[in-house]
């Protein structure tokens, strides 16, 4: 392996640990706390989890270590998107695996859960593992998105983990891996097959969190790393005075990274989809509202200006989703043969104006042809629009010039508007862990073998007390079934870790609101600059304004 200064330099670094997990494996022991119950839906919740539901909360502390010494085999699986401090988590397991007994094996599944039931595998060493400290990436054994969520994959898992002698199973995933996490805990608890389930909370979308977890990991070094990117975009802007930048950010559902990217950088614009849901807000009205902080800045002569756009927001406005539901059911079946079949884009037009309603029809044509044409042409195996391809970047700039053109017209606008369309996401996911998440993750492994060392089942890993130095932070474990309600999903009620919204009452977004209105017409920039490796805590072991405002 090619090896840069800075991987070679970052090998040497050591993970921050909470202190009570500093003093050495044999005197850390557990206190419990209260019985839990899940957040919603209790009996329908524990009546599913009749053996892992309602378990103690518990935290780690100073003490004589009470577990009996056992051999331990551990199965470690990365599942979904990538998120960086991935390969830490796997040390932390690694390291606390080791240190406890020498003899102890981590396996790890390649290529997400897909590789537990396949059974394809490596066996790590100290001379593999040691490639990937603090590294970002989920390269160290791969990643996938198969869900493990039926009786017969289970069957097949308990079977693998026979076959090796594997006692327990970390599933490091979001909320939908974790979710199947505690069903997998219920089915090994059930069948005695003495397998131990333990998740750990990843993705940058920030979207599993909760009253017990604070943060999942990878949100801090990717919001960095785009609030990096469009800090010296807006300086790129400010310089030029020529252009307008509509950058669209990740976050496949919640808006916690476009919220955060506007903390950190103070844009004249960022949408927030979880509004756009509540005040019901239309297309035209958020074009218009973008619109207003453009004709506001020319006024004031600055043609140019920042808009985030989080990735999932055209989901959120209601007349877009009743029209991706309608050309779903439009497309259905073999009716999707004969829309392809149709030669020209005006031949397949005017099929899409018999098929719509009036209502919807009239959304679908205040799209830019481009945009009318993706939602057409990208569809999933399902046959379903794949609104995650929109470039909605483009589609509201596209509008935000309509509206413009229209207010020139009317006298009301006297600009110049030149967009430029950006797109960051995938540039996020696999950078360097920052110190946060460098720290955070490996405590999250390393806690993790501590909830299996102590024989728990069903758990997810918890770190808590994140604002706070490392050294104040505090090591636990919360039981999965204590997150979960009851959702409908593909038409059944199922059991499920609630995803976290950005919430509207919430600090974050108040602050937000608070600032948004001046920011919209001043040049309000501010430049967060790269992520800092080396240097004074306060430039490098900060986390996120997010985590500041909601502990702060
Ligand atoms: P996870 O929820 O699995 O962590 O993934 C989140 C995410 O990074 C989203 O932000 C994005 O919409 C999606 O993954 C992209 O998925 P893919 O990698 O399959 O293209």
């Amino acid at each position: 392996m090619n090896l840069s200064p800075l991987q070679k330099a970052r090998y040497a670094y050591s993970p921050k640990l909470p202190g009570m997990l500093r003093h050495g494996i044999a005197e850390i022991c557990v206190k419990e706390g209260a019985d839990t119950a899940s957040v919603a839906d209790q009996d329908k919740i524990k009546a599913l989890f009749p053996n892992t539901y309602g378990k103690k909360e518990i935290t780690f502390q100073k003490g004589q270590n009470t577990s009996p010494a056992k051999k331990q085999v551990v199965g470690v699986i990365l599942s979904g998107g990538q998120a960086p401090g991935g390969h830490n988590v796997v040390c932390g397991l690694y390291d606390a695996l080791k240190a406890t007994d020498k003899e102890n094996v981590l396996y790890g599944f390649k290529n997400g859960p897909s590789g537990l039931l396949d059974d394809d595998y490596l066996i790590f060493d100290d001379e593999y593992i040691d490639q990937y400290r603090n590294t970002g990436g989920f390269d160290i054994i791969g990643s996938g998105r198969t869900k493990l969520e039926t009786e017969e994959q289970f069957a097949v898992a308990a079977e693998v983990c026979k076959k090796h002698g594997i006692t327990a199973i970390v599933i490091i995933g979001g909320d939908d891996s974790n979710t199947n996490a505690a069903v997998l805990a219920e089915y090994m608890a059930a069948h005695k097959t003495g397998v131990q389930v333990i998740g750990c909370p990843k993705t940058i979308d920030g979207d599993l969190k909760n009253e017990d977890i604070e943060a999942s990991f990878g949100f801090d070094t990717a919001t960095k790393t785009y609030a990096e990117v469009i800090g010296n975009i807006e300086r790129d802007a400010n310089s030029a005075k020529k252009y307008w930048h509509f950058i669209k950010v990740m976050g496949r559902s919640a808006s916690h990274v476009a919220l955060e990217c506007a903390l950190k950088t103070q844009p004249n614009i960022c949408l927030i989809s979880e509004e756009v849901a509540a005040k019901k807000m239309s297309l035209s009205q958020i074009a218009d509202q973008i619109a207003d902080s453009v004709a506001a800045r020319a006024a004031k002569g600055m043609n140019f200006g920042v808009a985030i756009i989080p990735e999932g927001v055209v989901e959120f406005v209601p007349e877009f989703s009743a029209l991706i539901a309608e050309i779903n059911e439009l497309l259905a079946g073999a009716k999707a043969d004969a829309f392809n079949a149709l030669p020209s884009w005006a031949e397949k037009y005017d099929f899409i104006k018999g098929g719509l309603t009036a209502e919807s029809f009239a959304v679908f044509d205040i799209l830019p042809q481009a945009i009318q044409q993706q939602l057409f042409l990208e569809r999933d195996p399902h046959g379903n629009v794949q609104v995650s391809l929109i470039e909605s970047e483009k589609l509201f700039s596209a509008m935000v010039k309509d509206k413009l053109d229209a207010r020139k017209a009317a006298g009301t606008y006297n600009g110049k508007f030149s967009p430029l369309h950006h797109f960051f996401g995938y540039e996020g996911r696999c950078a360097f862990p920052s110190n946060f998440d460098a720290d955070y993750c490996y405590s999250l492994g390393y806690n993790a073998f501590m909830l299996i060392q102590y024989g728990y089942t069903g758990y997810l890993s918890k770190i808590a007390n994140l604002s706070k130095p490392a050294e104040e932070w505090v090591a636990g474990g919360m039981p999965i079934t204590k997150m979960m309600n009851m959702e409908r999903r593909h038409g059944e009620d199922k059991p499920v870790i609630r995803k976290a919204l950005v919430e509207l009452d919430g600090k974050p977004f108040k602050y937000f609101e608070a600032h948004r209105d001046e920011w919209a017409v001043e040049t309000a920039f501010t430049y967060p600059g790269a992520i800092q490796y080396y240097g004074p805590a306060e430039v490098c072991d900060i986390t996120t304004i997010t985590l500041a405002l909601e502990k702060g």
